[in-house]
C-alpha cells in the first residue's frame, strides 16, 4: 500500500536550558552553564516544522513535558508544597534537580522506535517509547512520552503503542536515533537498520557511555514483530569522539544509507547484511571518508544529523541541515559535492536550530519519522497535526509564555513553576489533549 514519511517533532519546552547533563554529547558539555534562549529555541523548533510541512511533508506537534518535574523530586523525599519541593532539591540535591528541570523531550527521535505497518508481524505501526536510562534526566520521559503517543495515534486498529522496555542498563534504549528504515518505497516492506554501542553484560570501558543494548535492539524488532531487522555495532572510535548516538554519523531515507566511515564497527559486514536484507531494491551507500571529514568536524557541525527526505516534486533526495554544516568548511564541501554528483542526494538546504544544537540536538534529533498509509494518516489527531494556523498559534503563544534568557539557576526561581504550567495549561486546549494530560493537572 502507498505510504508516506510523516514528522512528529518535540515542540521545545520553556525550561530549555544549557545543564551540561550528557556526558559524552560534546555540545551539551562545551555549554554547561551557558544561557539559553527558550523563545528563540521553540520558535526555531516551530519554523523548522512549517519548512518540512511546507515541502509537503506531513508534519505534527508533540507536546513538551511538565517541568520541573516535581513528582519525580517528590518521590526522592522532598515535600512541602510544589515550590518548596523545588527549593528544597535545588538547595540539598541540585544534580537531581536540574534533572528535573530539562525540556530534552524536545528531541523526538529518541522518543521511541517506530516500525511502519508494511514490516510489523499484525499489520500495524508499533511504537515503543525509549528508557533513555543511560542519562537520569532523559529516563524521566518515557512514561509522559507514551501519553503523547497515545494522543497523536489514538486508533488501536491502526496503532500499537506499547511501554518502554524495562528501565534497566541491561536494556537501555535511545530509540529512534539508533534505527534507520531502507526501502523501495515507504509502503513496501523495509530493512530496518537497528545500531546498538554495547552488549548487556559487556564490561563498558569506553570514556563515554554506549547508550544502546544490542539486547534492547533485538527486543524492540521481537516486539514489533518486524521484518527485515538488520542488528550492527556502532563503532567504538565513535563513541570514543562524541558521537553518543548513531543519528549523527548516519541517516537514511528510501534506498539511500548516508553515513560517516566511522559510524560502523565493520562496515562492509553492515552493508553484505542491508543488501541481503533488502527486498525488490538496490541500497545505494553514500560514505564519507575521514580524511574528507575528520570526526571531530562531523560532530561539531552535524552534516549526518539532518533530514533525508524525499520531497513531492524532486526527482533526488534532499538533505535538511543545520545551518553549522553550511558554516564548517569541509562540511559544506562534503554537502555541496553531493549535490554536484549524480548521486541520490541532489539537494541540501538548511535550517536554523541553534539552540537545540548547542546541546547536541540537530533537525533529525528534533524529529520522529513515521511511516503511515493514507487510512493510517486520517486515524491520527488532526488537532496535533501542523497547519499554517497552529504554527500562527503557537508562535503566539510561545511569545507570551517563554523567557527568553534562562540561566541555569534560574531553574530554581519557583516563578518558573507557575509560568510552565500556565504554558502547558493552556497548549493542552490548543492540542486538544483533554484535562488530565499533564500530571500538575491530574493531581
Ligand atoms: O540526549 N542532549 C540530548 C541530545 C539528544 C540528541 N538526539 C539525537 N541525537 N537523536 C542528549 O544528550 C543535553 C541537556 C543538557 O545538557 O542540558 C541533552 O540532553
Amino acid at each position: 500500500m502507498k505510504a508516506i514519511e510523516a514528522n512528529a517533532d518535540g515542540l521545545i519546552g520553556p525550561t530549555h536550558s544549557y545543564a551540561g547533563l550528557s556526558p559524552g554529547n560534546l555540545a551539551s558539555s562545551l555549554n554547561a552553564g551557558e544561557a539559553s534562549n527558550p523563545r528563540a529555541a521553540v520558535l526555531q523548533g516551530l519554523d523548522k516544522m512549517k519548512t518540512l510541512a511546507d515541502l509537503g511533508l506531513p508534519q505534527f506537534v508533540l507536546p513538551p513535558h511538565e517541568r520541573p518535574d516535581i513528582g519525580f523530586l517528590r518521590s526522592l523525599g522532598f515535600g512541602g508544597t510544589d515550590a518548596q519541593v523545588l527549593e528544597r532539591a535545588w538547595k540539598d540535591a541540585p544534580a537531581f534537580a536540574a534533572a528535573a528541570c530539562s525540556a530534552s523531550s524536545m528531541w523526538a527521535a529518541n522518543a521511541a522506535t517506530v516500525t511502519p505497518s508494511a514490516d510489523a508481524a499484525d499489520g500495524r505501526v508499533h511504537f515503543t517509547p525509549a528508557n533513555l536510562n543511560t542519562n537520569l534526566h532523559r529516563s524521566l520521559e518515557h512514561a509522559q512520552t507514551r501519553r503523547a503517543l497515545d494522543a497523536l495515534f489514538p486508533d488501536p486498529a491502526h496503532f500499537a503503542v506499547h511501554d518502554a522496555l524495562p528501565a534497566v542498563a541491561h536494556l537501555a534504549d535511545e530509540g529512534a536515533a539508533n534505527h534507520v528504515r531502507l526501502c523501495a518505497d515507504h509502503g513496501s516492506p523495509g530493512v530496518n537498520l537497528l545500531v546498538w554501542g554495547r552488549e548487556a553484560w559487556e564490561a563498558w570501558d569506553g570514556p563515554y557511555p554506549a547508550r544502546q543494548t544490542r539486547q534492547a535492539s533485538e527486543s524492540l524488532a521481537r516486539r514489533h514483530g518486524a521484518s527485515g531487522a538488520v542488528l550492527a555495532r556502532q563503532s567504538r572510535a565513535a563513541i570514543a569522539g562524541g558521537t553518543f548516538h548513531n543519528d549523527v554519523v548516519c541517516v537514511g531515507a528510501l534506498d539511500t544509507l548516508f553515513h560517516h566511515e566511522l559510524a560502523f564497527e565493520d562496515t562492509a559486514a553492515v552493508h553484505a547484511d542491508i543488501r541481503r536484507a533488502a527486498q525488490g531494491f538496490e541500497p545505494q551507500f553514500v560514505q564519507v571518508s575521514a580524511a574528507d571529514l575528520p570526526l571531530a568536524d562531523t560532530i561539531s557541525s552535524y552534516l549526518f544529523n539532518s533530514m533525508l527526505v524525499s520531497i513531492p516534486g524532486r526527482d533526488r533526495l534532499t538533505l535538511i541541515c543545520p545551518t553549522e554544516t553550511r558554516d564548517n568548511a569541509r562540511s559544506r564541501a562534503v554537502a555541496e559535492g553531493l549535490v554536484a554528483s549524480n548521486g541520490p542526494i541532489g539537494h541540501v538546504d538548511y535550517v536554523d536550530v541553534r539552540q537545540s544544537m548547542r546541546n547536541g540536538g540537530g533537525p533529525a534529533c528534533l524529529r520522529l519519522r513515521v511511516v503511515l498509509t493514507e487510512p493510517e494518516l486520517a486515524a491520527t489527531n488532526p488537532a496535533m497535526r501542523l497547519t499554517d494556523e497552529l504554527h500562527g498559534t503557537l508562535s503566539i503563544w510561545a511569545l507570551r509564555w517563554y523567557r527568553d534568557r534562562l540561566t541555569p539557576s534560574d531553574l530554581a526561581d519557583p516563578a518558573l513553576l507557575d509560568e510552565t504550567r500556565g504554558a502547558l495549561d493552556e497548549l493542552t486546549a490548543i492540542l486538544g489533549l483533554g484535562g488530565g494530560f499533564y500530571p500538575f493537572q491530574r493531581d
